[in-house]
């Protein structure tokens, strides 16, 4: 048998894309709040923020979502029936200090998550914990500035004691920040970073990078501090670059691009800076803020496990200029003629899967943990609310067909596994309802239209088969 004993199979969400009730119970605002649906989006989340105004005008995604806020007991118990292990869900910081840098927390917040987490365990559920999901409260943003400045440590310290204190024995796998090189590619989703006229974008955000390598290292320290037991890991939006073929340019371009993504993990993983990413800044005459004791507290405080998301490998060219272009999760990619490609262009590659789990296998030595993968396809319901998701299972199959065989012939060490949008959820990306990856469909569409209903789907009487069998009968 492949798969250990205890694998963790389930699925994973983030809050701001399922659970709504933007104002319930004294939630404060965040940058995902502020992202509209459509073709603003985008610009948005780069960094490009022309006001910080919640616009009800537009048709904000996070404001209801699926309303998980009222549904979240029935969609446990979906998720109990389909035999999940695990269930993947991120906090709203924004529930628990609505502006980010108050003295007390917000009790009816922290008694919300409190209860989710009772029902998971008396589901026989283990609660995976991502600390931040594209989540920054809009008041650090605005008085701060995010993630570029440093006071958000102590708003972040302040955060992790208050929930690892507050659900000591309910949650014990946690992740500090989700796919955290984003900040890269989406520096207002990733880090609430709005650029000033005329600022060195780079310097800005590798600022902010520093920062969340320190706030990630530090949330590890507390975390071992609070409870010996807690495991916490990092969070990589994953997918190895190929290079386009043997050109040794063309090899040396994706050894640059898998690097500008990895340094995230080589620091939390291995503790220290890489050579590579410290000649480069050097080059861009970019210095990190670097204060006394911090290069200590990122060596002694790496991480126990690196989790990722992988929905396709991606292609490097060194010239790229008339290169054909595939679209991805956060950046898009030189196209790979070898690829077919979903509804909204993201290349399907499951052996890119085998190949990405050997790369972080190999570099880490740390267990790994796939937390996110799947396919967002347009589902059309019968008159029932019934959908015969046949291409979602055979995308499903391929990838945990080809994880099998990156844990069997490979012997990676791989803790578990969540599917993303285990129910029908906004998407990041587009802030659509229509992009959907769930077992359950929900039924909403992407104006605010529809009756909520949640409705099992094809895939997940097979998704409970493969949970009941470990993985043995995809
Ligand atoms: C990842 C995010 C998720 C999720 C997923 C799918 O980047 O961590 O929040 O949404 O991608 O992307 P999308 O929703 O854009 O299809």
């Amino acid at each position: 048998m492949p798969f250990k004993k205890d694998f963790l199979w389930g699925g994973a969400t983030a809050a701001n894309q399922c659970e709504g009730g933007f104002d319930q119970d004294g939630r404060g605002l965040a940058n995902v709040d502020l992202v509209p649906h459509g073709k603003d989006r985008w610009p948005i989340s780069l960094g490009e923020m022309k006001h910080l105004e919640f616009d009800d005008e537009h048709f904000y995604p996070a404001k209801n979502a699926i309303d998980m806020y009222h549904h979240w007991r029935e969609d446990l118990a979906l998720f109990a029936e389909m035999g999940f292990k695990t269930y993947r869900l991120s906090l709203a910081w924004t529930r628990i200090f609505p502006n980010g840098d108050e003295t007390k927390p917000n009790e009816a917040g922290l008694k919300f998550y409190e209860d989710i987490f009772k029902e998971c365990h008396r589901l026989g559920i283990e609660p995976l914990v991502t600390i931040t999901h594209f989540d920054c409260p809009v008041y650090l943003i605005k008085n701060y500035g995010g993630w570029r400045n440093r006071k958000m440590l102590d708003f972040y310290e302040k955060l992790v004691r208050t929930i690892f204190t507050r659900y000591k024995g309910l949650v014990k796998y946690w992740l500090t920040f989700n796919e955290i090189n984003v900040l890269l590619h989406a520096p207002f989703m990733g880090a609430g970073i709005v650029f000033d006229e005329g600022e060195n974008h780079d310097e800005v955000i590798y600022h902010a990078a520093h920062h969340e390598l320190l706030a990630s290292a530090i949330a590890t320290k507390i975390g071992h501090e609070i409870d010996e037991n807690n495991m916490i890991g990092c969070m990589l939006a994953a997918g190895d670059f190929y290079p386009y073929d043997c050109k040794p340019e063309n090899v040396l371009k994706a050894q640059k691009v898998n690097r500008d993504n990895l340094f995230f993990i080589d620091v939390q993983s291995r503790g220290k800076y890489p050579n590579y990413l410290l000649k480069e800044l050097e080059r861009k005459d970019i210095q990190l803020p670097i204060e006394e004791g911090d290069l200590e507290i990122l060596d002694e405080n790496t991480v126990d496990f690196v989790s990722f998301s992988y929905y396709s490998s991606r292609t490097a060219k060194a010239h790229e200029e008339n290169a054909d272009k595939s679209a991805g999760n956060i950046f898009d990619s030189v196209a790979n003629p070898y690829l077919s490609a979903s509804e909204w262009g993201w290349q399907i590659d499951p052996v890119g899967l085998r190949i990405t789990m050997n790369t972080l296998y190999d570099r880490y030595q740390k267990p790994l943990f796939i937390v996110e993968n799947g396919l967002g396809a347009k589902d059309v319901p019968d008159e029932n609310g019934y959908v015969e998701d046949d291409y979602r299972i055979a995308y499903m199959a391929e990838h945990i067909s080809e994880m099998k065989k990156a844990v069997e012939l490979d012997g990676v060490d791989l803790l578990g596994y969540t599917s993303w949008g285990c129910i029908d959820l906004v998407s990041a990306s587009s802030g659509e309802m229509s992009k959907r990856y769930g077992f359950i469909y929900v039924d909403r569409d992407d104006f605010g239209n529809g009756s909520l209903k949640r409705t099992p789907k094809k895939s997940f009487k097979w998704y409970q088969q493969v949970i009941a069998s470990n993985g043995e009968n995809l």
